[in-house]
């Protein structure tokens, strides 16, 4: 009867989910509104339309997983990116539209440090009469700056990716060694967080928007690699390795 009681072991997120709702915290307070969409797709949503033609060598970019389907052979597949969840978006509304499409995303990849076959994105995008390159870096130095800290440094490179002209790799200076060289930027001082550019021309035309009127940004990122760099995770198998003392760590 005088024994103390057993404390219950509390309920908490998971890392991944609470990574997720901070992002999403961040891009809702700049008038994004959130939609997910099938893990499973149509090689239509997201290839073609995302101007990866068949047999196009930028398909190299992403191994594929993908589905049986006896009507459609060839056809389905997992969707290796949330991209294919933008176009649908821009399908059903007009402009101007500014969303985020977090969720499950998979490739067929040899498993390591870095690497899962299934993993979760972030991605985003607004189309408007006026959006250029400008709104593309404020919205992403936000973004960065309100999760890795305001003093951040962010810095935009050329990058290429097929669905967007020109495309850039965004960087944060290494929070580590603040730049001066460490094994977590592997000496270069800064650390590639995500990848976007201005929406290409041919991928607004197949959602029916008129490239001549509206442009648009759009962005992509890994869940597990802003948390591996926010909370010093050194192994993204550990998120998914079902290990409560490393799920409890975080909270
Ligand atoms: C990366 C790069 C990116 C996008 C994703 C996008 C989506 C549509 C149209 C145009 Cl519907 N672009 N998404 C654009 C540039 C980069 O992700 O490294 N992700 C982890």
């Amino acid at each position: 009867m005088t024994l103390p009681g057993r404390r219950p072991d509390l309920g908490y997120l998971h890392p991944t989910m609470r990574i997720m709702r901070e992002m999403v915290d961040v891009f809702v307070g700049m008038g994004f509104q959130v939609a997910e969409g099938p893990e499973v797709e149509w090689d239509y949503y997201n290839f073609e339309k995302l101007n990866i033609p068949r047999d196009h060598p930028a398909r190299d970019m992403w191994s594929t997983f993908y589905v049986a389907n006896a009507q459609r052979p060839g056809e389905m597949l997992l969707r290796t990116h949330t991209s294919p969840n933008q176009v649908r978006v821009m399908e059903r509304l007009r402009p101007p539209v500014r969303f985020v499409v977090p969720g499950k995303c998979y490739r067929y990849e040899a498993i390591d440090a870095s690497h899962e076959a299934m993993f979760y994105q972030l991605e985003g995008f607004a189309v408007d009469e006026t959006i250029t390159m400008a709104d593309l870096k404020g919205v992403l130095t936000t973004f960065a700056r309100q999760i890795f800290g305001q003093d951040s440094k962010v810095r935009f490179r050329c990058d290429y990716f097929p669905f967007v002209e020109p495309g850039v790799e965004v960087s944060i200076d290494c929070h580590v060694c603040r730049g001066s060289g460490c094994r977590l930027c592997k000496g270069t001082g800064w650390l590639e967080i995500l990848g976007a550019g201005m929406i290409h021309p041919k991928v607004l035309e197949g959602v029916g928007y008129d490239p001549g009127k509206v442009s648009g940004f759009a962005f992509g990122m890994g869940l597990e690699r802003v948390a591996m760099l926010k909370y010093g995770i050194d192994d993204i198998r550990l998120f998914y390795g079902n290990d409560v003392r490393f799920l409890h760590q975080i909270t």
